[in-house]
């Protein structure tokens, strides 16, 4: 059993936690502002002042071990999650590890040997319930009378290729969110080394179970959010990486009532509508995408950087290995201008392309989530955004909470063999 040594809270509230990790049992004492004594003995408290956390955080020193984390800092507010069935998924940030540059890796798309008609995974005769459904003409696929979690190597081929040609496959009723971490990771793993997020908050047993928490409680993300017009935040996830994402698999544990969608859109379809002289403009381009300003938001905010930024200069127009299909590839979240263009030619081509890509409402998919949705993604193909149009002060509104594993794929291809290059 790890012991919990020292327990802070700042913020807001007048109260102190104690959390005890690691042991499968958790404890939690309110204190009344003034009183220090703990009403048991099992934790040693003090009260830190961590100034530059913008959220209510407890930092916990446990002792360390192999498997865990040496300090943690909660990105939550325990004492308003006690009876939560996902708490061992609530957002935490180690703040102690930190990671070197990502190491190149050989990559082989499972869609490559899939079976184009799909048998196996689209087959009523091994699943009498199956329900498919597209969603729109050009991007989306609901599921529903499969399990994820029961599907063999075959059937897995057939679902990367599936997400490749739908962009976003959407599946419903699962029981992928109570199989485990360790299972939930080896499922992602299927289709790619998982990617530890450079600064975001995870999970306490695992860095590669990246969080989305949206609570009256995440002051630091709600804060965030005050200044801009919309949520809306176009973006293909982490694409600054050098072999950037292929397939996101994004599991809500907790759903608003109403509100708190997610919607994808096709690069695909972006790609294709624009005329062919673009077309051929951009296919000899690179844009360089870069992880620096997250890096340096979040140091902004107190926040734990647990790898470097990077900048990589993608191909613009990007080919995807197992469909031999062009994609768009740039996106408002990361995408900070075109390589080799005048900084006012870069920057007027860049918002013709961000602004396509976001009113484009007839090559997107808006989906709502439903209890036991899981949604996968082809980050090649597609932008996402989070649709945050609920107020999380409500406790009615509800919680909005989940976990996100991220697939790396291939060092991106271009046409006519325009590869993504960087300086080392
Ligand atoms: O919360 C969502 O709907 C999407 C969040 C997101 O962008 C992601 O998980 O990559
Ligand atoms: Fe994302």
């Amino acid at each position: 059993m790890r012991v919990v040594d020292v327990l802070t809270l700042t913020g807001i509230h007048d109260c102190r936690v104690g959390v005890q990790i690691g042991s499968g049992q958790k404890q939690s004492r309110r204190y009344k502002k003034g009183v220090d004594k703990p009403r048991t003995e099992t934790f040693r408290f003090s009260q830190l002042n961590i100034h530059n956390m913008a959220t209510i955080t407890q930092t916990q020193t446990t002792a360390a071990t192999e498997s865990a984390p040496l300090k943690l800092t909660l990105a939550y507010q325990e004492e308003i999650h006690e009876e939560y069935k996902y708490s061992a998924y609530l957002p935490v940030y180690d703040t102690e590890t930190t990671f070197p540059p990502l190491k190149p890796f050989e990559f082989n798309d499972r869609g490559l040997v899939a079976n184009k008609e799909k048998p196996n995974l689209l087959s009523k005769e091994n699943a009498p319930a199956l329900k498919v459904i597209n969603l729109t003409p050009g991007i989306g696929t609901e599921i529903r009378g499969l399990q994820l979690s029961q599907l063999n190597d075959i059937q897995k081929d057939e679902l990367a290729l599936l997400i490749a040609e739908r962009g976003v496959v959407i599946f419903r009723d699962q029981d992928f969110k109570d199989i485990g971490i360790g299972k939930q990771k080896e499922f992602g793993r299927y289709f790619g080394p998982l990617h530890i997020h450079p600064v975001g908050a995870h999970v306490k047993e695992s860095q590669e179970l990246h969080n989305i928490y949206l609570g009256s409680d995440n002051e630091y993300r709600n804060r965030r959010r005050g200044n801009r017009l919309t949520t809306t935040g176009y973006h293909s996830d982490v694409s600054y990486e050098r072999q950037p994402p292929g397939i996101t698999i994004l599991t809500l544990l907790s759903v608003p009532p109403t509100g708190g969608d997610t919607a994808w859109e096709s690069q695909t379809a972006a790609y294709a509508r624009l005329s062919p002289p673009i077309q051929a403009l951009l296919e000899n381009l690179r844009a360089e995408h870069s992880g620096f300003p997250q890096a340096e938001g979040a140091r902004r905010d107190g926040l734990f950087v647990r790898r470097e930024p990077v900048k990589t200069e993608h191909p613009i127009v990007r080919v995807h290995p197992a469909t031999g299909q062009k994609a768009l590839f740039v996106n408002p979240g990361f995408t900070k201008r075109i390589v080799g263009l005048k900084d006012e030619e870069s920057e007027a081509l860049l918002k013709l392309l961000f602004h396509h890509i976001t009113f484009g409402q007839d090559f997107q998919v808006r989906v709502k989530w439903e209890e036991g949705t899981v949604a996968l993604w082809d980050n090649r193909v597609t932008s996402h955004t989070a649709i945050s149009d609920y107020n999380v002060h409500v406790p009615q509104e509800g919680l909005r909470h989940g976990f996100r594993i991220t697939t790396l794929a291939e060092r991106p291809r271009g046409v006519n063999g325009l590869e993504s290059r960087w300086d080392e």
